[in-house]
């Protein structure tokens, strides 16, 4: 190892004297360098051993700053999962991945994605999804080349993203009613967030799971868990929350990924927020990419891109002034507030006046606003924890995505001071951590963690 690569986050941060930039962005690099697999970079050591979709859509963003092939091929590799049906699965399964003792690691048989008509032949994936990023990642790739080459590069990839995206409503939208639903927590990316857990708690959980809850033998499967093996058990979801999430797993399974069983009597149906206002401002990407190569999208799909803008509204309570997800089957709003709240501004379908309410949310230094925001459940919601995963830590993606929508709505210095503060928030935790305490500033979950890395990449060069 050189030099440079010895040199610890904390020698950066007590040299305050000095420019230090550079070396931020340098020690991100050394991050991405010791998750690169060669054609995708896993999320972190351990912990994260596969390749994830909106984690490889991030990454794309903070490579395409070095090495812009490289950031085509994380891309790529996302495709090469696809399933016939046009669905991207949330993870690839790596099939190098052994247990400290060199056994194979379980969650390769978790998912048999084989059980599907659909899905590939040549690699194991998961059946279920997760954000839409990859439109956005594609066109911040294109960004970087010069016009043959992002052409040839939309082309190459735009067949793909229009069956993907034709797959969401599909399947997702089956009234035809202008969101998608989805049907585990994990297909949101904020896997234990406090809307989904609400859910998760006020349904009636399989006879054995509130057995083991009654009996208090939910410990037992502690046991087994392999995230708290790397990471506190407090940080986590709890393991009666994991549990359900892994039999609707299994129940998927079961159902040989087949939908129309799926839905049928599906513990989870909800038409989210964050993955909503994901998909809104993927079909502009996707439809900038149609235009720059000239290619006309289905007439179907853009009239349910349009719908999904419209539809959007139906999410916003004028009692709480707030956007939320909404319950599939009965178009209940799941009023548990979270960091959801703002994602419409990434969305970007929104009016300027709502956009001015949601910049005014993020500016109550009672919900949004601790000494290192964003946090992903308000201050003053009854799940608030600083720590627990998606229930009040920071998240560098969030912030991202909501720097770049509050800069789409002319914030400049809303988003400025965000970034600033994103910044500091990873520049003094001395790592690139998973999440952050919103109060402290202490990096949680993994350390030398991707999407942190790369997003902080992006962020400097922005
Ligand atoms: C389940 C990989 C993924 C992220 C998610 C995050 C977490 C997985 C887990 O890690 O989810 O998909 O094991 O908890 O919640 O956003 O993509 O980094």
């Amino acid at each position: 190892m050189d030099k440079e690569n010895k040199t610890s986050q904390s020698d950066i941060v007590e040299s305050s004297e000095t420019d230090v930039t550079p070396k931020l962005e340098d020690l991100a690099r050394l991050v991405l360098d010791h998750n690169d697999q060669g054609s995708f970079t896993i999320p972190a050591e351990g912990l994260y051993p596969h390749q994830w979709l909106w984690d490889s859509c991030f990454i794309a963003i903070g490579l395409r700053h070095h090495d812009i092939e490289r950031a085509k091929l994380e891309v790529l590799s996302l495709l090469r999962g696809q399933w016939a049906n046009g669905m991207l699965p949330h993870v690839i399964l790596n099939p190098n991945t052994r247990d400290d003792h060199g056994h194979k690691l379980r969650d390769i048989n978790l998912w048999q994605s084989w059980r599907s008509p659909n899905a590939p032949d040549d690699v194991s994936t998961s059946g279920i999804t997760q954000p839409p990023m990859v439109a956005e990642a594609v066109v911040r790739i294109g960004d970087k080349l010069k016009w043959p080459e992002r052409r040839a590069w939309y082309k190459m990839v735009y067949p793909a993203l229009v069956q993907y995206h034709e797959w969401l409503y599909a399947e997702r939208d089956p009234h035809h009613e202008g969101l998608v639903l989805q049907i585990h927590p994990w297909e949101t990316g904020l896997d234990d967030s406090t809307p989904w857990m609400y859910e998760l708690h006020s349904h009636l959980l399989p006879l054995w799971i509130r057995f083991l809850k009654k009996s208090g033998l939910q410990q037992i499967f502690g046991w087994f868990r392999s995230d708290t093996k790397y990471v506190p058990a407090e940080e986590r979801a709890s393991n009666i929350e994991e549990l359900a999430c892994y039999s609707v797993e299994r129940r998927f399974r079961r159902k040989n990924y087949d939908f129309d069983k799926i839905i049928d009597h599906s513990l989870f149906a909800i038409e989210d927020l964050v993955f909503n206002s994901i998909l809104i401002r993927a079909n502009q990407q996707l439809k900038h990419i149609a235009k720059s190569i000239r290619e006309e999208l289905p007439e179907s799909l853009r009239e349910s891109m349009a719908k999904t803008e419209k539809t959007l509204e139906e999410l916003w309570d004028p009692y709480a002034n707030e956007y939320f997800s909404r319950d599939f089957v009965t178009h209940r709003l799941l009023k548990e507030s979270s960091v959801a709240a703002l994602l419409p501004l990434y969305a970007g379908s929104i009016s300027k006046e709502r956009a001015e309410v949601l910049v005014r949310l993020l500016e109550n230094e009672h919900r949004f606003g601790p000494a290192y925001p964003i946090p992903s459940a308000p201050l003053d919601s009854p799940w608030f924890s600083p720590i627990r995963y998606w229930q009040g830590p920071s998240w560098v993606n969030l912030n991202w995505l909501i720097i770049d929508g509050l800069k789409r709505y002319g914030y400049d210095d809303h988003a400025e001071a965000l970034k600033e503060s994103t910044l500091e928030m990873v520049g003094k935790s001395g790592g690139f951590y998973e999440y952050f305490n919103p109060l402290t500033g202490e990096g949680l979950g993994a350390n030398n963690f991707s999407w942190t890395a790369a997003l902080v990449v992006d962020l400097l060069r922005k």
